[in-house]
């Protein structure tokens, strides 16, 4: 038969020990445990009354947050994940904020663009999740890696639940901190089923745990249900690994007691499991464990019931009556980035040197590393080695391993590092081997650098540095053009030079920028062309595109490798006048350069080396159908890659490239 609550009342059906805790301890533990208890039995209320959307139930499982939490220094980053109310509880989030928050009111932690728990709060030293599970591992990772670099004696917690075990995320969050001695605590609840999917399901391994010995980590398997237990172990975890810099993995066993989310149920659990399970209730055991010891009475339990009711009450009145978000475009738009300086930096002198664009680049960045003490280059080689193309070659003599990292095999976890350290006061700067590369770091471009600034106001200062392109016949994963897949995502930029004087002013922008840039590098001209140009530190205004060749009879628009085929064709069609417009950033485009040099000629050709389908060319032609018709004299026309992938041999590269088809285009649009 079901236990019922009162067969549970005054019975302790778990060992627990409270060592040398005071019972100030101890009371404050079963406070921060039944408060996010009573607040969840009100959320199933309000849920059955239709006042509230989805949750995500933690009842069963709130010893794991609660005792990690109360574990951790208050300056010390949580990464919590969808289950974990008690993280924010404990922390001391003002419950009508937190009801704001997930009834998407103005005083919530989003403004009412993302939901429940996905918000972070530098106030409370939160970062919370995005849907997708797993990447908030390596952002932990980052987080303390920049208290490593300060020399901050400081760990840092993250959650995952066990079926987010099985992402590569995990694996290489786990590996990074294992090899970096990153002072991170994972902790993996294990709750028995992943929405519908029980453990045997999702692993083959005995215990979870069992992994940290393959990462080289120490490994805890502990009663996720007794809040001390919880308590004393990430405690004494935390003590020593801020001093001994480490990470430790703890598996929390414990039980999701309701459905994945309320609407979904449990009926796919057996009933001897919910049986079981439910005499090992967190909050009754140890309320009856604290009453047996003489810790509380039942008087000061009664009452404290009696006080969060009316606290959880008021707060949800508070957060319900708050008036409904009014939409307003402009603020939506703007808040997709961090404010930036208008100000542009300029150098201190007007020496010049000869550099190719592949110095340019290094250049910019060692200066960069000069001037920020709290920037850091991350990626594969970069350290010793130089980096694939020597671009980093000398960074470790001058400025340490500590800020020119060799990172494992792992474009994921670096790209989340890099936003973690952002998210604790640094800046960094990851090198994408080859920019086909990012595809295994999509989800943390995509999802998280582009939008955190947009949920919760956290901005990502982060450079990933792109060398892309084809030209070098290096067939079909490394010569690939992508930027049109960062174009389509609102909260990054991309920026693209094509000449040195650029790569250099717009990679120190870049670095200078709050905001997450993509930064693409041809490398055909990594070492094809040269130029004179400024020796200090200047910056170049990401946004402008600069006219590089003027004519009055077709505009070429255009940027990377499409500049240079532009520019030596009229070298060698001198009868062709053209404006050759460099777009140099591509988010956002100079949509008023792109409309001076449209009305002045009347005939476009939009020239890239991607490929023709949804590339770059396409939108900007878009727009000049839809805003600038009345000016043209002919169809804007593109003259684009091939819409295949890219071949190796050079016969067929160079017929996939669109310079191939570049004559044939522009005598077509002279000629209409
Ligand atoms: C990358 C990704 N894939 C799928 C999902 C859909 N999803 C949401 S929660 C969940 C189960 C998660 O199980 P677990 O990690 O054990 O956490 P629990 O919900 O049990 O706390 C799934 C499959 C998701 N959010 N993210």
């Amino acid at each position: 038969m079901e236990p019922s609550i009162e067969t549970l009342e005054n019975t302790v059906y778990m060992q627990f020990d409270h060592k040398q805790y005071s019972h100030e301890t101890l009371i404050e533990l079963y406070k921060n445990l039944l408060r996010p208890r009573m607040i969840e039995e009100k959320m199933l209320i309000l849920l059955r009354q239709g006042k509230v959307g989805k949750w995500f139930s933690g009842i069963g499982q709130e010893a794991i947050s609660v005792g990690a939490t109360m574990a951790m220094k208050y300056d010390e980053y949580i990464l919590p994940m969808h289950r974990n109310l008690g993280v924010f509880t404990s922390r001391g989030i003002p419950l009508e904020k937190l009801v704001a928050q997930w009834q998407g009111k103005m005083s919530g932690f989003t403004k009412g663009r993302d939901r429940s728990f996905h918000f972070g709060t530098q106030e409370h030293k939160i970062v919370g999740m995005i849907s997708h599970l797993g990447p908030q591992m390596a952002i932990a990772d980052g987080i303390a890696l920049a208290d490593r670099l300060e020399n901050r004696f400081r760990a840092t917690l993250v959650f995952t639940g066990e079926g987010a075990t099985s992402e590569g995320d995990f694996h290489e969050a786990l590996n990074v901190a294992s090899v970096w001695n990153l002072p991170v605590i994972f902790i993996i609840e294990n709750n028995g089923y992943g929405l519908s999917t029980p453990t045997a399901e999702q692993y083959k391994c005995e215990s979870l745990v069992d992994r940290a010995a393959g990462y080289g980590m120490q490994g805890y398997k502990i009663d996720g249900n007794n809040v001390l237990e919880v308590y004393d172990t990430v405690r004494k975890v935390a003590e020593e690994i801020r001093y001994t810099p480490r990470p430790v993995l703890i598996e929390c066993m414990t039980f999701r007691m309701r459905g994945h989310e309320e609407a979904s149920g449990t009926k796919y659990v057996p009933k001897e499991l919910m049986d079981e399970w439910r005499t090992k209730d967190p909050v009754f055991n140890f309320e009856n464990y604290l009453l047996q010891q003489g810790v509380i009475s039942l008087d000061y339990v009664g009452e404290l019931k009696i006080r969060n009711k009316i606290d959880i009450d008021n707060a949800i009145d508070m957060a319900f009556s708050e008036f409904d978000i009014v939409a307003d475009t402009a603020v939506e738009v703007a808040d997709m980035y961090a404010p930036t300086k208008e100000e542009q930096i300029e150098p201190l002198s007007d020496m010049k040197a000869e550099k190719r664009y592949l110095d340019a680049i290094s250049d910019a960045m060692r200066l960069a590393m000069q001037r920020h003490s709290n920037l850091v280059i991350m990626g594969q080689d970069v350290a010793e080695y130089g980096g694939a193309f020597k671009i980093t070659q000398g960074f470790v003599e001058e400025f340490g391993k500590g800020r020119v990292r060799n990172t494992p095999l792992c474009e994921s976890a670096i790209v989340g590092a890099a936003l973690g350290l952002s998210i604790n006061g640094y800046k960094a700067i990851m090198e994408m081997q080859f920019a086909d590369f990012v595809t295994c770091g999509f989800n943390q471009i995509i999802n998280n650098l582009a939008k955190s600034h947009y949920r919760w106001g956290q901005n990502a200062d982060v450079v990933v540095r792109m060398p892309t392109g084809a030209g070098t016949g290096a067939g079909p994963f490394h010569s690939q053009s992508n930027e049109a897949w960062f174009v389509k995502t609102p909260g990054l930029k991309v920026v693209y030079p094509a000449f040195p004087s650029d790569a250099k002013g717009l990679l120190a922008s870049a670095i200078e920028d709050p905001n997450p840039i993509i930064f693409f590098e041809h490398k055909y001209l990594y070492r094809a062309i040269s130029e004179e140009i400024l020796t200090d530190y200047y910056t170049t205004p990401i946004g402008k595109a600069k006219l590089v060749n003027e004519g009055n009879e077709i505009s070429i628009i255009t940027y990377g490798l499409g500049v240079h085929w532009a520019l030596d064709y009229l070298k060698e069609n001198p009868e062709v006048s053209a404006d050759v417009l460099d777009l140099r950033t591509l988010l956002p485009w100079d949509v008023e350069a792109v409309t001076e040099t449209v009305k002045k000629n009347g005939k476009v050709l939009i020239l890239h080396e991607d490929t023709l389908c949804c590339g770059i060319g396409a939108e900007i032609a878009a727009y000049i159908g839809e805003h600038l018709f009345n000016y043209l004299d002919s169809p804007v026309m593109r003259c684009a890659s091939l819409d295949t992938a890219i071949p190796m041999n050079k016969a067929l590269e160079d017929n996939f490239l669109a310079k191939a088809r570049l004559d044939e285009s522009i005598k077509k649009l002279m000629s209409y």
